[in-house]
């Protein structure tokens, strides 16, 4: 009998962090078992069929974002929240025809293969003399200082290579300097740095922006360095202030002075539907919420959750939330977990870095690496491998870990190619994405690894349960103290203030 009740204990001691009693024990149902694969895999039909009715994208200022909101809005409702719509603006934009890129009456390059068009490029029809400028990056990267641009010959065309900087710096320079396109070819860096640029200039210009490969980049500085090259760039781009916005919901239950956010991100990018990338991290956390309700009494810290907008035209939505808090509001934020891809085809089980662990130098806040250890032990239970995933901040986690508060989350992987090693743990493919189709057309449905969607949901769903039980690790609060203790605390506190 004895025996028994230790093994109840023991249990107890896996799913939650301290201060609970055997009462709770036996009252709490498991998070990771009541988030079900069919649950996430509905939403995101539902998301499919969003973008495919409103032109194949759920993109921020598109008509297929202002749906997916609404569905969240009313999902969040129906499982009893009474959600809030935060209204953002930012500048949209999108490119109406594919540029052109050619020598007048020779070679014509190939879009997508030898350049792209650079996100905020200017609309133009130019044909003018190539001028390469600081090709060699003296001083800060090429084209990143203004001195750069002295004696550039206005009305020519910029050839500029990619680092030390900005885009926006090198466009900013460029036209102020008189150019009437600039052409950023890739620095060839790293593997992938080869290819055409793929980025964006930040804020709307006036002037063409293309981003030549590595190869095509070098080749076309040569003859400009050699002789007279002329070029001809022609964009087609339309840009303007648009709205869009985060969903925000919390439980009643828990303590609304350490409250753990769960987000994920919602929008997704022009070019495709973003079922993966993020309609994983958006129904996953959607599951979350409309199950909590269910753990009951082992709600002691409130969950808010955050479907974050326009975090794929730089974490727009994360970062005006953030911003927008006051002092007290921050400090009430006990951890943020962030779910974004969680079911790419040839991914793996990442766990961000939260104690950097890897030496990335990401210096991330105390706290991160609680975060990330209450992931591992689930996983290690379960006898399943992960990978660490660099805590970066390229997604909505950090406008948080810039602002001091912890946080963790899990990933499957994007663009980046799977290792030898990854292969034989995970299996798939080496050597191709861990998502082919990422921010592509191709980020449909279909475009789903559910054995690892599932896995990565279980974790985030134990995860929430732990953090609402608890963030005694994490952030040093402790839940309901007895309230004599609690009266002692309000009188005669000694030595400096805590807050
Ligand atoms: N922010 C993602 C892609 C991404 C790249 N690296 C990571 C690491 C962890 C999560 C996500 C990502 C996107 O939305 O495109
Ligand atoms: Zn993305
Ligand atoms: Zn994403």
């Amino acid at each position: 009998m004895r025996k028994l009740a230790i093994g109840t204990l023991i249990g107890l001691a896996a799913a939650s962090i301290g201060a609970a009693t055997p009462a709770d024990a036996a009252a709490q149902p498991h998070l990771d078992r009541l988030v079900k694969l069919k649950d996430i895999r509905r939403h995101q039909k539902d998301l499919q069929t969003i973008a495919t009715y409103n032109g194949g994208t759920r993109a921020a200022g598109e008509p297929g974002f202002e749906v997916s909101t609404k569905y969240v809005v009313s999902r969040l409702r129906k499982a009893g929240y009474r959600p809030t719509v935060q209204d953002f603006p930012f500048d949209y934009y999108k490119e109406k025809t594919p540029s052109v890129f050619d020598r007048p009456g020779g070679a014509k390059y190939v879009y997508g293969t030898d350049y792209a068009t650079l996100d905020f490029s200017g609309s133009g029809d130019v044909t003018a003399t190539a001028t390469p400028v600081d090709p060699a990056g003296a001083g800060v990267g090429s084209g990143c200082e203004a001195a750069d641009f002295t004696g550039f010959p206005k009305g020519n065309i910029a050839l500029v290579k990619r680092g030390g900087c900005n885009f926006s710096v090198k466009v900013g320079n460029a036209q102020n300097a008189g150019a009437t396109a600039i052409a950023i070819y890739n620095d060839g860096a790293s593997p992938e740095r080869m290819g055409p640029v793929q980025g964006t200039a930040s804020t709307p210009w006036q002037i063409p922006v293309i981003g030549p490969t590595y190869q095509l980049g070098t080749d076309l500085v040569k003859e400009a360095a050699s002789g007279t090259l002329t070029l001809h760039v022609k964009t087609d781009t339309f840009s303007e202030q648009r709205t869009a916005h985060n969903v925000i919901a919390e439980t009643k239950r828990g303590r609304a002075d350490n409250v753990v956010v769960l987000g994920a991100h919602l929008d997704s990018v022009t070019a495709g539907p973003g079922i993966n990338d993020n309609g994983s991290g958006t129904a996953t956390v959607l599951t979350i919420a409309e199950q909590i309700g269910k753990l009951g009494k082992g709600i002691k810290n409130k969950v808010r959750f955050a479907f974050w907008g326009a975090e794929e035209e730089g974490l727009l939505g994360s970062e005006y939330y953030v911003a927008h808090l006051t002092a007290a509001q921050k400090a009430q934020i006990a951890l943020n977990l962030n779910f974004d891809m969680l079911g790419s085809p040839n991914g793996v089980r990442g766990v961000y870095d939260g104690d950097d662990s890897q030496g990335a130098g990401t210096n991330p806040p105390a706290g991160s690496g609680a975060i990330e250890k209450v992931f591992l032990d689930y996983y290690g239970k379960r006898k399943l491998a992960t990978s660490p995933s660099e805590f970066n901040g390229r997604s909505d986690y950090g406008p948080f870990i810039e602002n001091g508060i912890p946080a963790g989350g899990l990933d499957s992987g994007a663009e980046g190619l799977k290792t030898e090693a990854e292969a034989k743990t995970y299996g798939g493919q080496a050597g191709v994405a861990y998502d082919p189709c990422y921010h592509q057309a191709c980020d449909t449905y279909d475009n789903s690894n559910n054995t690892i969607l599932d896995q990565l949901a279980d974790g985030a769903a134990h995860a929430a349960q732990v953090f609402a039980g608890s963030t005694l690790p994490v952030n040093g609060a402790r839940v309901a103290a007895p309230k004599t203790a609690r009266a002692h605390v309000q009188h005669a506190p000694t030595g400096r203030a805590l807050s």
